[in-house]
């Protein structure tokens, strides 16, 4: 019998860095770093209904919202991992109000600055929906051996050096580029290893779903009111209307779009003109994999990896996915819309 060749991230990993002569491998197992989390925290998931880990942990993160206690394990257990590697200096979390600066002598020399959101779409966690990890890697600018200063974390997207997500669904995938593409692997847990299933993905030019909270339709500005009506009229020959989905967890609603085409909207409301996502560990890194994949991503009024930071825990409004209905919708938001931000 033919037996497949099974790729493994990790063998992945190191015929990458084949073509980088000048390696030192850092990199390299800094992802390891982050592999073995990523599977610390899918053990803890796929028991979550078993053991007391769901509901309510009780506190309030940085964003005045409950924590579960699975976000709290999350984060724990990507710092854990991370400081123990010693394979990046500082860690920005969604779940932490500063940054974390790794005290360990190997870290003190290391280049590497991780953005994470260890548990996205935590909402979603006790009625068992899809959720995700979001990572991005970027060089520090200060001299190792030095304190990590905030310009270190608050860098333009188009720096970082590799960016993905972990999205725990039905399987868990593994998704990430370091700027040469776009690679998906699946956990197989028979032998606790991420294989390559879906090398070199990319967006489909256009497609028919959309992806928007449309419960806050009345509060959007009327350019993206003008697209959603788009997308449901009847038109066959644009294949109109489209499909709406919309889970409430960014990273599933992505992962569907980036296989299938389609568009995904977090919109300026009255409520929040800088909508609700946070630039340096959601939009940033799921900007970066949909433009290698093809795609693209905006804030409706620049690129999003073109977006100079400010503060650690920002929001943008975000237009991501194919490239052709991002255009549209951009070109239908801003004609109808003057900066807000
Ligand atoms: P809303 C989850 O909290 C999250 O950050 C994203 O994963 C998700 O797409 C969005 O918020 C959902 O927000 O306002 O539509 O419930």
């Amino acid at each position: 019998m033919k037996t497949q060749k099974v790729t493994t991230i990790s063998q992945f990993i190191s015929e990458q860095q084949q073509n980088f002569p000048e390696a030192t491998g850092d990199l390299s197992r800094l992802f390891l770093d982050i592999i073995l989390a990523a599977k610390i925290v899918n053990r803890d998931i796929r028991r979550a209904g078993l053991v007391d880990i769901l509901g309510t942990h009780g506190s309030i993160n940085v964003q005045g919202e409950e924590v579960k206690k699975l976000d709290v394990i999350a984060n724990e257990e990507f710092i854990s991992a991370l400081s123990l590697g010693g394979d990046c200096c500082a860690i920005l979390s969604e779940e932490n109000e500063d940054i974390v600066r790794i005290k360990n002598p190997h870290s003190n020399k290391s280049k590497y600055i991780i953005s994470i959101d260890p548990l996205d779409g935590s909402s979603n966690i006790d009625v068992n929906a899809s959720i995700g990890t979001i990572f991005s890697i970027y060089k520090r600018i200060s001299n190792v051996y030095e304190e990590v200063t905030m310009d270190d974390c608050l860098q333009k997207g188009e720096n970082q050096i590799a960016a993905g997500y972990i999205i725990y669904g039905s399987s868990t995938m593994l998704v990430y580029t370091t700027g040469n593409g776009v690679n998906g692997f699946t956990l197989d847990s028979s032998i606790g290893e991420f294989c390559l299933s879906h090398p070199n993905i990319k967006i489909p030019e256009t497609g028919k779903i959309y992806s928007v909270n449309e419960g806050n339709f009345n509060e959007f500005p009327e350019g993206v009111k003008n697209y959603i009506n788009y997308c449901k009229q009847i038109d066959k020959a644009s294949k109109r209307p489209y499909s709406a989905r919309y889970i409430g967890s960014m990273i599933a609603d992505f992962h569907r779009n980036l296989l299938r085409g389609g568009i995904f909207i977090y919109p300026p409301t009255n409520k929040d003109p800088n909508g609700k996502l946070r630039l340096m560990y959601e939009c940033n890194p799921l900007a970066f994999i949909a433009e290698q994949a093809g795609g693209t991503a905006s804030t409706g009024y620049e690129r999003i990896l073109e977006v100079l930071p400010e503060k650690l825990h920002q929001r943008v409004p975000l237009f991501t996915g194919s490239k052709q209905m991002v255009e549209l919708a951009v070109k239908m938001f801003q004609e109808n819309t003057i900066q807000s931000f």
